[in-house]
């Protein structure tokens, strides 16, 4: 089994036993309605069930002091006036005579998970635990948390498994500082974690939360805090976030491991968060994170109080875990502080479709209207088919890619990858199948000699990406062209800072991924670009190949829709000047009408 389910019923046991309104949200009840709403969805069947084991005092010494350790210990015999008593000297924290229990089966769920993922067990998980971990100290429970479930678990897998690079990844809405203390000079665990600030104003009102704290000593430069200043960041923030912030530092770092502070209070509904985020959204960043560390993810709770936006969000992740398409982001794609800004630039959408019909026979050329210019090139789309029709092997590729189109289309396959001759003609008629079959619109992120279709109609139903094209240029806000990146670095800068924000900005019913004769993509990066797009609709691509005889490519992106994760990219190799230019060109260009594409400063 692919994804490993951590849990344990004793972890219900902790429960406030006097009145506290600051405490009162973290229930027992989050955990049983998360794992109710897996159980309805199916989804907890198709995890591997690991039951937990208790921390070891050794293992909570990993990151915690012993005296801390022993006071943890003996809160078992306390009453409940010496537990309120002893709960009042540390900030928004409760202990009950269960608490020490509940805390050791936390770290215990998350070493599990750790020992799991790392001996090739599962690929990834997640442990559903209470009570979290990620504001706690060395000495010093914090904001619900006992014992650091992440920061012992990533010290564990440093120790046990003798990784050098681990990334955590907070995204629960308060600052885990309790994790960033733990790690602020150690250059091995890059910490990142956004958080609702409001310059200092929300809890637990820390200067060092701030985006300049960037860590200490040898550590600098390996934490990374991006504060949320205004509260109603929604999908497209989040987005964002991953796409500008976080991934490009993550591919660098090229972590062994990612933990995942997995906090639903900043989702939507939640009290403490007062965020926008849907639940889908979660789901994406997890699938956005399993493009690192060869898919090896794992996901500890936080915190979450909203038992139905914690539910649905905690099967999005599970989703996502096991591989299965995340629902498409729904919601305005405009990153929150750009509200009220600019518009769409007076663009105009023209309905309609190119052809009616949609069958294999469907040739998917449009007939010429009465009174319409025929196309003026050398080749016509029909011609360049009629020619690629005249090998066998092309006809019985086109049935084949049609085939696999309409099964896209109407829902019984989500992905699909064919090797073609002709991938030019191909896409061109694939294409005009989708608009005028089910799809309101269609990116086409083309690879390698191939033209957009001349004669394809400029109605913003189609967005056509080529990542191979001559020069930068933005022909329309719907044909974008950008010269192939010469380094793994401005590869990860094209898709990351303009194939994504481009593709999820454009939300299409499908995505066509087309890699024509000499594509020249390495097939690390095309692996990557695949499962990258595998977001923007739902899963629902595409891919059609013009490889060589012997290559492998098409079976290594088949595996990648399926949710496996992409291999290595190798060495990083920073992107050379002209690709910069290139891409902040087609910022500047394009920024007014795809607002995904908007960063705070270049700097
Ligand atoms: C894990 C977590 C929040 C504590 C809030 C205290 N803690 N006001 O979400
Ligand atoms: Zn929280």
């Amino acid at each position: 089994m692919r994804t490993a389910l951590v849990y344990h019923e004793d972890m219900t046991a902790a429960r406030l036993l006097w009145e506290d309104p600051e405490c009162e949200i973290e229930r027992p009840e989050r955990l049983t309605a998360a794992l109710r709403r897996l159980q309805q969805g199916g989804l907890e069947q198709r995890c591997l069930q690991l039951a937990p084991r208790e921390a070891s005092e050794a293992e909570l010494g990993l990151v915690h002091s012993p005296e801390y350790v022993s006071l943890l210990r003996g809160t078992q015999a306390l009453d409940t006036q010496e537990l309120r008593a002893l709960s009042g000297q540390y900030d928004a924290v409760y202990f009950h005579p269960s608490t020490f229990h509940c805390a050791r089966l936390a770290v215990g769920a998350a070493l599990q998970l750790v020992d799991a993922v790392l001996m090739g067990a599962v690929h990834n998980g997640l442990a559903l635990v209470r009570p979290p971990g990620h504001h706690s100290q060395r000495a010093a429970a914090n904001g619900f948390c006992v014992f650091n479930n992440v920061a012992i678990a990533a010290r564990h897998a440093q120790q046990k498994h003798g990784l050098q690079r681990i990334l955590i990844v907070d995204w629960d809405v308060h600052h885990g500082q309790g994790i960033q203390y733990i790690f602020e000079d150690d250059p091995s665990v890059l910490y990142f974690s956004w958080h609702r600030y409001e310059h200092g104003r929300f809890w637990p009102y820390l200067r060092e939360s701030d985006a300049d704290a960037v860590g200490q000593g040898k550590g600098r430069g390996f934490t990374v805090n991006l504060p949320w200043n205004q509260v109603g960041m929604g999908n497209a923030d989040y987005l964002a976030a991953f796409l500008h912030v976080l991934l490009p530092v993550a591919f660098e770092f090229d972590p062994e491991l990612v933990l995942v502070s997995a906090g639903f209070d900043s989702a939507i509904g939640d009290p403490e968060g007062q965020m926008q985020a849907t639940p889908e959204c979660f789901g994406h960043l997890t699938q956005l994170l399993q493009v690192l560390a060869g898919g090896r993810v794992c996901a500890v709770l936080e915190g979450g109080y909203h038992l139905e936006s914690l539910s649905q969000s905690v099967c999005m992740v599970v989703r996502a875990l096991l591989g299965d398409p995340v629902p498409p982001l729904s919601g305005p794609m405009e990153p929150h502080r750009r509200y009220g800004v600019g518009g769409w630039g007076g663009w105009v959408f023209q309905a309609g479709p190119c052809c009616s019909c949609f069958s294999l026979q469907c040739p998917g050329v449009h007939p010429e209207r009465p009174g319409s210019p025929g196309p003026s090139l050398d080749q016509p789309p029909a011609a360049r088919l009629h020619e690629a029709l005249a090998q066998d092997t092309a006809f019985t590729a086109l049935g084949k890619v049609l085939h696999l189109l309409k099964g896209i289309l109407d829902g019984q396959v989500s992905s699909g990858v064919a090797t073609t001759p002709a991938a030019a003609a191909m896409l061109d008629v694939a294409l005009r199948c989708s608009l005028s079959h089910r799809a309101q619109r269609v990116l086409c992120v083309a690879v390698g000699q191939l033209d957009r279709p001349p004669d394809l109609a400029n109605d913003g139903r189609t967005l056509w990406l080529d990542i191979r094209g001559k020069e930068a240029a933005a022909l329309s806000p719907f044909h974008v062209s950008m010269p192939l990146p010469g380094t793994t670095g401005a590869f990860l800068s094209c898709v990351l800072a303009l194939v994504l924000p481009l593709a999820y900005g454009f939300r299409p019913d499908l995505v066509l991924m087309v890699l024509g004769p000499a594509q020249g993509l390495q097939e690390p990066h095309a692996a990557l670009l695949a499962a990258l797009l595998r977001g923007p609709a739902g899963g629902r691509v595409l891919v059609l190949v013009e490889q060589e005889p012997t290559s492998q490519l098409a079976g290594i992106l088949a595996r990648v829709l399926h949710g496996d994760a992409p291999p290595s990219l190798g060495p990083f190799s920073t992107a050379p000047p002209e690709d910069t230019q290139a891409l902040l060109y087609l910022r500047g260009q394009l920024e007014a009408q795809w607002k995904m594409l908007q960063v705070a400063a270049p700097s």
